[in-house]
């Protein structure tokens, strides 16, 4: 999704990017305006009540032909399980997705993530799409959507989750991308969806929430070093290893690593714990099973069986992404997980987040990343988190909330 692989310490690039973000609401978007979403002009309209902005139209009036590409180019539908397909894609994400606002850093999400990412319970092939030149059938563009039950309050919504937007660098600004929406709109509607929910790094109308990025050095040396982070003020390399220092071993007695035979249990305890929340998705065991279930280099999860009654009480999890560290002589891979779902109903969640530090770190991660949704706030600043300069916008597609939400409120990681 569109969350840069965002650093400690905003520099002042930086800070004027934000100013003009904020200037941004006020600015035009000739294409989101004519989309259904939340338009900034309508925030704080209190007669606009909250669900689907447009009703579902019938399936013989969603358009049954693609939309037309500038004349070069062609679409294609990407077979994930095909090797040669997925290293396609691999590579143009490699080369041309998200980047820091310093192009310091880019995503580097590996195949097997990719596969994990895009074929979920019931996905659709057809909403992995590319975009290829004709003539030389190299993929140029790409988009994605799979399938999620969202629950938005009381109501359990069917939608498309939309990730990896990418145009290559050398077609930016072209209007690609609105094709590309609209694209993916068309194939979703096809399967009688009408919502959908992403995130993105940019400011468009109208986020649900928007979130910061923190950061927890594992490997303070390398961070500095690749200018990841800076060594803080009246601060000594050595101090900032000593600060950043974790035990050897994790601390809460039964934790263990999730297995397959968790799956009902695991689904039991996240469903009632996501149901605090105003805004959190819907799983069931095939979806845990799928999305929680270990993966080597991918997802890790990780749950504390009660040594006593053998209940499992605790859980929490992260996702592997690393980035490309451009242009720098001794390193070009910076090694990242990311926290995904946590839940906490025995286990102080400080103790279980420190010991998912500790797994991270006996993994060899460089830096453990966190939103400020859900509890997280709670653990942040004690386990020494920094804020990040990275902010995550969330949306929805054809669904309005009356207010935003605190990132506290939001129940949902997106990859
Ligand atoms: S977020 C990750 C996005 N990817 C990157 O940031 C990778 C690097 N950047 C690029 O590849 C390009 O810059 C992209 C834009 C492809 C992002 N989300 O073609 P253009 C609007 C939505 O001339 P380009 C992720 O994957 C922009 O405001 N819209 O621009 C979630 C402008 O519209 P308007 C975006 O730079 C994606 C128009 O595009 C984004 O060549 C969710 C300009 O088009 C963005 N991240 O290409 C997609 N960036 O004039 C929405 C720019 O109105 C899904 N734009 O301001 C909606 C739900 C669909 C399903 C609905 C089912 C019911």
């Amino acid at each position: 999704d569109g969350n840069p692989p965002s650093k400690n310490d905003a520099s002042l690039e930086t800070l004027v990017k934000k100013f003009q973000d904020t200037l941004s609401s006020s600015k035009k978007h000739k294409f989101w305006e004519t989309q259904p979403v939340g338009q900034f002009k309508d925030i704080g309209n209190s007669t606009l009540s909250e669900g689907p902005i447009e009703p579902p139209a019938p399936l013989s009036e969603v358009k049954q032909e693609p939309y037309n590409l500038p004349s070069p180019y062609e679409w294609t539908t990407c077979d994930m399980d095909s090797e040669e397909t997925c290293s396609e894609v691999y590579n143009l994400l490699m080369n041309n997705y998200v980047e820091d606002d310093e192009n310091m850093f880019r995503f580097n999400y590996s195949k097997e993530f990719l596969r994990w990412a895009l074929r979920p319970p019931g996905y659709f092939k057809s909403w992995h799409i590319g975009v290829r030149v004709k003539t030389s059938k190299k993929l140029v563009a790409f988009i994605t959507g799979v399938p999620a039950r969202i629950r938005v309050r009381e109501e359990v919504v069917n939608m498309a989750e939309i990730n990896f937007l990418c145009v290559h660098k050398k077609l930016r600004s072209k209007r690609l991308a609105p094709v590309m929406i609209k694209e993916v709109t068309r194939r979703v509607h096809l399967e009688n969806i009408w919502q959908a929910a992403y995130t993105a790094g940019v400011v468009l109308p109208t986020p649900i929430t928007t979130c910061q990025y923190w950061h927890r050095s594992l490997n303070p040396k390398k961070l500095i070093d690749v200018g990841f982070s800076r060594l803080g003020a009246r601060m000594t390399m050595s101090r900032t290893i000593k600060l950043y220092k974790l035990p050897d071993s994790t601390a809460t007695p039964g934790l263990r690593k999730m297995e397959l035979h968790d799956v009902p249990a695991v689904t039991r305890l996240l469903k009632s714990y996501l149901g605090q929340f105003a805004v959190a998705p819907d799983f069931d065991e095939d979806d845990v099973e799928h999305w929680l279930l270990p993966t080597e280099n991918v997802v890790d999860s990780y749950l504390v069986e009660s040594p006593e009654t053998h209940e499992i009480t605790d859980f929490c999890s992260f996702y592997t992404l690393p980035s490309s560290i451009l242009g720098n002589q001794n390193y070009t891979t910076l090694k990242a997980a990311y926290s995904y779902y946590n839940v906490s109903t025995k286990t102080p969640l400080l103790q279980l987040m420190n010991d998912a530090l500790v797994v991270a770190k006996q993994k060899d991660y460089d830096v453990f990343n966190a939103l400020d949704v859900m509890q997280n706030e709670s653990f942040l600043k004690e386990l020494k988190f920094g804020p990040g300069d990275g902010q995550l916008h969330y949306y929805l597609y054809n669904y309005r909330l009356q207010h935003a939400l605190k990132p506290s409120e939001l129940g949902l990681v997106l990859l």
